[in-house]
């Protein structure tokens, strides 16, 4: 059943952890927030203004306290504070997300994630920029603004079709990954005080941020205002039916404050004059990605838009949030198990790979330092750290390979099939992957 307020009371989620480190924790963040696409808090039942109200958000799943998940901690660092993790739903607008909210300075100033970090999204970008370009007709006179530009990979791709591009990325450390590359950025967060700084553009993109966007009505605004009345809107985003199907609840982590449907996302743009006209589909994608093309213009939605919202009345709603929450504690417990037989039989066990996922799917399923020996990852910024919580330290895959594993979980299930071609050799030598959704499984050559 959805959990109920109550459950996560902060005096009983205290009593739990009784760490200082917590409690301060839970001061620095701001909670119990209106819904992030509706605006809506409570209902009037009966219509009138006296009548007594009804919360339109309701809890539906907790994962506990949780630390943070791209916060990985260097060998000698102690600060490792857990925060509440639950998942809302709006019964009002349906948007699936999170009402306690963690400073955005504390999860972005400072980042880990690379999308340069794997040939899929290198690959995936450029012809992301190929079929936009195409589709625009871009040319040298049309400049392209990236929010949440990361370490440049898209612009890049734009960069290298002769587009003029601008990047904009909080994270200081990712922005000038981005500026060394020869991609001009702005180490900012997208509002409109930047806004009204800025030329108006042809073209904004904005991957995978709207799920990270704290007021996403005001970013949306910002969105429109920037754009050209000829402009576009592009924008990627894991598709929360996918996540729902694939039991993926390590997808959800508290940089991560909206599980975008396309009902509850097409209503909120629609109320700052933006019109979703076109869908893309990427199934393998980040576990199931959709790309949205809205336009300031009203324009009929494509036939992809009607499909896809149609199948979300039943895929995302809050009876399937319901059994997802069921599902998810099971999964955990099932998945440790089947570790833990493994351990059973003297098999030794990494990770594969250490993306923020991770973090979730450990800390949340119990799987520390006694079953899994490191996590494997290509990116050099979270080499040498340990994963938060866990403390699973991560090597590279060079040295891994010094030390192979008999068994692989893949934590960046997302690259399944990057992955598995690339470990050709591991598989074909007797290794084994266990792959953890949608339900885990072991996969050998
Ligand atoms: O929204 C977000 C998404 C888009 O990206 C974020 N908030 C942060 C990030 O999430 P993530 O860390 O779960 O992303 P990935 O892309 O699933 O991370 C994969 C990790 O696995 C990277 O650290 C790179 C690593 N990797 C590896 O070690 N070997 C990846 C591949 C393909 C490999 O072969």
């Amino acid at each position: 059943m959805p959990v109920r307020r109550s459950s996560i009371r902060w005096e009983m989620v205290e009593i739990e952890l009784r760490g200082a480190q917590f409690r301060e924790a839970k001061h620095a963040m701001s909670s119990w927030l209106p819904c992030r696409g509706c605006g809506l808090s409570d209902f009037p039942l009966g219509g009138s203004p006296w009548s007594p109200r009804h919360r339109a958000m309701v809890p539906m799943v907790d994962l506990g306290n949780l630390p943070l998940a791209n916060r990985l901690l260097s060998v000698t660092s102690t600060s490792n504070a857990p925060y509440p993790l639950v998942v809302y739903y709006c019964h009002n607008c349906a948007l699936i997300q999170l009402a306690d909210l963690v400073p955005r300075t504390e999860m972005f100033t400072d980042y880990v994630y690379l999308t340069s970090a794997s040939k899929t999204m290198m690959e995936h970008f450029d012809r992301y920029a190929e079929g936009i370009t195409r589709r625009l007709d871009l040319t040298a006179k049309d400049r392209v603004l990236d929010v949440g530009s990361n370490d440049g990979t898209l612009l890049k791709a734009f960069q290298r079709r002769g587009a003029r591009v601008l990047g904009i990325e909080p994270a200081r450390n990712v922005a000038s990954i981005a500026e060394a590359a020869g991609v001009p950025t702005l180490t900012n967060y997208f509002d409109l005080k930047l806004a009204k700084r800025l030329e108006k553009v042809r073209l904004v993109t904005a991957n995978n941020i709207l799920s990270h966007v704290g007021s996403l009505r005001d970013f949306l605004a910002t969105v429109a205002h920037v754009l050209r009345p000829n402009g576009l809107f592009v924008f990627e985003l894991p598709w929360v039916a996918d996540v729902l199907r694939n039991n993926s609840f390590d997808m959800i982590y508290h940089e991560h404050l909206s599980y975008f449907g396309l009902k509850p996302l097409t209503r909120a743009l629609r109320e700052e004059g933006l019109f979703l006209v076109d869908l893309e589909y990427y199934p393998s994608i980040h576990g199931g990605t959709f790309r949205g093309f809205a336009s300031p213009s009203f324009e009929e939605p494509s036939h992809l838009v009607k499909e896809m919202s149609a199948r979300e009345e039943k895929e995302a709603d809050f009876w399937a949030l319901r059994d997802f929450s069921e599902r998810v504690p099971k999964l955990a417990h099932h998945l440790r198990d089947m570790l833990l037989s493994l351990k059973k039989e003297g098999k030794r066990i990494a990770g594969y790979g250490a993306p923020a996922k991770a973090t979730i799917l450990l800390n949340y399923c119990g799987i520390g330092r006694d079953i899994l020996d490191y996590a494997s990852d290509t990116t050099p910024l979270k080499q040498g750290k340990l994963i938060p919580g866990v403390k699973i330290p991560v090597v590279s895959p060079e040295l891994a390979r010094t030390k192979p594993p008999d068994y692989y979980l893949l934590l960046a299930w997302n690259f399944r099939q990057e992955i598995l071609a690339k470990e050709r050799e591991f598989l074909d030598k007797g290794g084994r992957f266990v792959v953890p959704f949608p339900q885990p499984e072991f996969v050998d050559s």
